[in-house]
């Protein structure tokens, strides 16, 4: 390969040579990358855009909308709908999945993706990002619906992120490790940066929003207590806390340096998983972080083997090193 190897060299690699992926898959890929940079210059512009604030408008999950949120969402749809490599798509921000239209020629394949996550941190100028996943269309279907999107994330083909930080990235797998991609932003390609990215296996540091404290169930607040008492406690060694509220900015600096990002249920809402969503966040983190060596579950078990029961449901995350999620979701086998 070149010394510079472009996100486009890279998916042919993997198609052509190690013969992982179809060409199908390579270009549905290169449109979410292309929809994502689009993405990143929208968010880059902020208020001289006229894209911060409210839209007005609340989603399914009723959280109120921004303006990004709406705007992110459309490009990914406008982008991918005529490709001719997707059957559907799915969306945080949408009620049900979009079928493609009939004037344009359908795929096999199935996209998801959460179009700006951590919206919160959108007006206040701290990183962001679109996550997206891609299912197959079951064999035979013809008209796809919600329900075709229901499967484990086992059987995902490709998950990714964006991140619109400092530096825009592509942080992607295709099941053949992780791999990361910068912007360029003055040739507007994206640049391999990064390959078989590792997270190790221990770390010190956590990160997890700590203002929930008081709703706690014991085995999050155990292992939690154990972090925070250092040196002096059980684990032998200080642990440092990090949380940006972006899922996609602390799941980067897991894949960069380590440490376990949790998102527990808790006694706020006893009847609900957990805050994040299976399918457009926690599934395709679990991907790339399962790929790059770290573990992703919710307490109980694998995050990918979960069999989901609808298009927006919730789950408890705990991923990252794998050693530090081992450890808490053992806590978790003697019950809350
Ligand atoms: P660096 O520039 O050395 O990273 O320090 C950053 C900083 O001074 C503040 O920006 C930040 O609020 C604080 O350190 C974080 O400190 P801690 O690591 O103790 O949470
Ligand atoms: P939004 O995309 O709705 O802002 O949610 C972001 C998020 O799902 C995830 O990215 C963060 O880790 C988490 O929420 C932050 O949640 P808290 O505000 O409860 O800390």
């Amino acid at each position: 390969m070149a010394s510079k190897v472009s996100l486009t060299q890279y998916l042919v690699e993997k198609q052509r040579e190690k013969g992982l992926i179809p060409a199908e898959l390579r270009l549905l890929l290169e449109v979410v990358a292309r929809a994502c940079k689009r993405i990143g210059i929208a968010v880059s512009k902020g208020a001289l855009g006229g894209v911060l604030g409210d839209a007005g408008t609340d989603n399914v999950q009723g959280e109120s909308q921004k303006k990004l949120d709406v705007i992110a969402n459309e490009t990914l749809l406008e982008a991918n709908e005529w490709g001719g490599n997707l059957a559907a798509m799915a969306s945080e921000e949408m009620d049900h999945s979009y079928t493609i239209p009939h004037r344009y020629p359908k795929g096999e394949f199935l996209l998801l993706f959460d179009p700006l996550d951590g919206s919160s941190n959108i007006d206040v100028n701290v990183s962001i990002g679109t996550i997206f996943s891609v299912l197959r269309l079951p064999e035979g279907v013809l008209a796809p619906t919600d329900d075709h999107f229901l499967q484990p994330g086992t059987k995902q083909v490709a998950a990714g992120y964006a991140i619109y930080g400092p530096c825009t990235m592509l942080v992607l797998t295709v099941g053949d490790g992780v791999a990361a991609f910068t912007l360029d932003r003055e040739t507007g390609s994206w640049t391999l940066t990064e390959d078989q990215i590792r997270i190790p296996g221990q770390t010190k540091e956590f990160a997890i929003n700590a203002s929930n404290q008081r709703h706690w169930y014991p085995p999050v607040k155990r292992y939690v207590d154990e972090l925070l008492a250092g040196r002096d406690g059980p684990r032998g060694k200080d642990f440092n806390m990090r949380w940006v509220a972006s899922m996609v900015a602390d799941v980067h600096r897991i894949l960069t340096r380590g440490g376990i990002f949790m998102y527990p249920r808790d006694r706020r809402e006893p009847d609900k998983p957990g805050k994040l969503r299976l399918m457009y966040e926690a599934n395709p983190m679990s991907f790339l972080v399962e790929q790059a060596g770290g573990a992703a579950t919710n307490g109980l078990q694998r995050i990918m083997e979960i069999r989901p029961s609808k298009l927006h449901e919730r789950v408890a995350v705990f991923l990252g090193s794998r050693e530090e999620v081992e450890r808490v979701t053992s806590y978790h086998q003697d019950g809350d």
